[in-house]
């Protein structure tokens, strides 16, 4: 409560605790166009991946319809997506990548 007699409250704490931010799926889906060498490249290029990495996934989502190239922020992995969706329509490739919330 506040000063005796003035019907005020006081905050005395506010929250010092800082939320983890969510995190989100970057994951390219399979098609029957794009070829595997951009693939292998865009995950190259935009996460990183060492050539067998980037196989083992590109390989992945040519089996299993989709896969995963990294867990994000929600700027990173918006970012990512944008940046992928970009490159493959500059190639004429018909490549998706999507976010989801983990
Ligand atoms: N299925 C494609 C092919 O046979 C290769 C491919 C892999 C395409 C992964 C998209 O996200 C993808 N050329």
């Amino acid at each position: 409560d506040g000063p005796p007699g003035s019907g005020t409250a006081v905050i005395t704490r506010t929250k010092t605790q800082t939320k983890r931010p969510s995190m989100y799926r970057v994951l390219l889906l399979n098609d029957d166009y794009t070829p595997m060498e951009f693939v292998v490249s865009v995950l190259k290029k935009y996460f990183n991946k060492g050539p067998e990495e980037a196989t083992r996934i590109m390989l992945h989502v040519h089996q299993h319809g989709v896969g995963e190239c990294g867990v994000f922020t929600y700027e990173v992995a918006e970012t990512k997506v944008t940046q992928v969706m970009d490159f493959a329509r500059k190639n004429q490739h018909p490549l998706q990548c999507i976010m989801e919330k983990k």
